[in-house]
């Protein structure tokens, strides 16, 4: 194995590992409210905090009912009773809904960039009882 070799595959190794400084650049989803896999009371909002300031213009999130009790047959349906805003740090998306959340199970998509503007996306589901 050549010293070059050897360096490209220590440098890949590293990128596996998530080690280097794009990575850190990323906004990643720290901890939300529900949690991932919770089953809550109806919730009012849904916050979602991340390990950086994003940029607002391209922070969002979608949320979609994937089903309902007693629904067998019950397809993906978009929800669109919520408004979101940034916290004044940048870090806290906060989903306020209009009316909250009727029984059923969630799956939340989450978008977000931070510095270098590269978009990073990410999912968890979530049940209302
Ligand atoms: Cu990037």
């Amino acid at each position: 194995m050549t010293f070059t070799t050897r360096t490209i595959l220590a440098a890949a190794m590293l990128a596996a590992l998530g080690i280097g400084t794009a990575a850190l650049a990323h906004p990643k989803l720290v901890s939300s409210t529900p949690a991932a896999n919770a089953s809550v009371d109806k919730p009012g909002k849904i916050v979602l905090v991340f390990n950086e300031k994003l940029m607002a213009k391209f922070a969002g999130a979608e949320l979609a009912m994937t089903g309902v009790p007693g629904m067998a047959d019950h397809q993906p349906m978009k929800m669109t009773g919520f408004t979101s805003a940034l916290s004044a740090d940048g870090m806290t998306l906060t989903l306020l809904m209009k009316r909250a959340l009727p029984t059923g199970s969630y799956e939340l998509k989450w978008f977000a960039a931070g510095a270098d503007a590269h978009r990073m996306e990410g999912s968890f589901a979530f049940t209302v009882k």
